[in-house]
């Protein structure tokens, strides 16, 4: 049986490059999320909204916008992440912009030190977000939390939860990436992220790069999934900040998410970068929501993976 699951409301756009994914959560809602998931049997708690400061809307100092308030607002999520692991539930985290990922994953990766698993975590995305605050072209801390949990940021984000690195680069997956920016560029090749840009997708077709992203995962993997929504091709998902053309269609997600829920190893999810005052009539989160559903098995025909073939 899965473990039941915790909704987390995030609402904040504090390191973005534009305003309204602190609109994300709702929208969510608004798209049945919740009952979605209910309809496949999983037990869900909605916790409601975790409380942050507001958007002072600034430009960077030193390389960062937006700091202080980037901690507070990761502070916040790591503690309520990490609360729901240790209660033995599924926390889906409902962003929010990306560098809410800081506190999610670092209390996932903390859980996985204090239960002895291991950890791995699929970067679904548009973005490599590897940036430090001498790489970035914006400042903005969305394009940074790979890097910080890494080890390469600040020191108030980096040791959120407690040890530094909070990850080895070593567990990632990244998937659909295609905006890179050139020193985020040197630096993921530096440090070796494991990259299936959609150029490896043309090639080798999702099913491949799926096999290859999940390879290697046993019963004592915690699989955390970070969903930044802008991975989709902005013609399906137009409502995310930073749109980039020639993202994955509709069947290629469909896929990724089946074959995610096939490995049986899904333990904690980002549903990140969602921005309403983008969207059109609510399609963007419509469809997040039904990506999720397949996220958590929802399939058509053969539920079976060994009668597929
Ligand atoms: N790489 C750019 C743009 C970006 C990263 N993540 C998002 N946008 N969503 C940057 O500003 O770091
Ligand atoms: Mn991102
Ligand atoms: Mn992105």
């Amino acid at each position: 049986m899965t473990r039941p699951v915790s909704l987390i409301g995030a609402p904040t756009d504090i390191g973005a490059g534009a305003r309204g994914a602190s609109m994300g959560p709702e929208a969510l809602r608004v798209a049945g999320l919740q009952a979605a998931l209910e309809a496949h049997g999983l037990d869900v708690l909605d916790r409601g909204n975790l409380a942050g400061p507001p958007n002072p809307w600034q430009p960077p100092t030193d390389g960062y916008r937006h700091l202080p308030e980037v901690v507070a607002w990761n502070q916040a999520v790591h503690t309520a992440v990490h609360a729901e692991l240790d209660a033995g539930r599924m926390p889906i985290l409902l962003g929010g912009d990306h560098c809410l990922a800081i506190g999610s994953i670092s209390a996932v990766a903390r859980h996985c030190r204090e239960a002895g698993k291991k950890l791995r975590v699929l970067w679904l995305d548009a973005h490599a977000d590897f940036n430090t605050s001498v790489l970035t072209p914006s400042g903005n801390i969305h394009g940074m939390p790979v890097a910080c949990l890494c080890g390469h940021g600040p020191q108030a984000l980096i040791e959120i939860g407690g040890t530094v690195p909070a990850i080895a680069p070593k567990v990632v997956r990244q998937i659909g990436i295609r905006s890179v920016d050139p020193g985020e560029k040197r630096f993921v090749h530096q440090v070796g992220l494991e990259v299936f840009d959609m150029r490896y997708i043309d090639e080798m077709g999702m099913r491949h790069a799926m096999e290859l992203a999940l390879a290697t995962m046993d019963a004592n993997t915690h699989l955390h999934v970070s969903f930044d929504v802008d991975f989709l091709d902005p013609e399906i998902a137009p409502g995310v900040g930073t749109t980039i053309p020639g993202g994955p269609t509709y069947r290629e997600a469909q896929l990724c998410m089946e074959m995610i829920a096939d490995s049986g190893r899904l333990a904690s999810l980002d549903i990140m970068e969602l921005n309403p005052a983008l969207d059109v009539r609510n399609k963007t989160a419509v469809l997040a929501v039904d990506l999720v559903e397949s996220l958590f098995g929802k399939s058509t025909l053969m539920r079976d993976p060994e009668r597929r073939r």
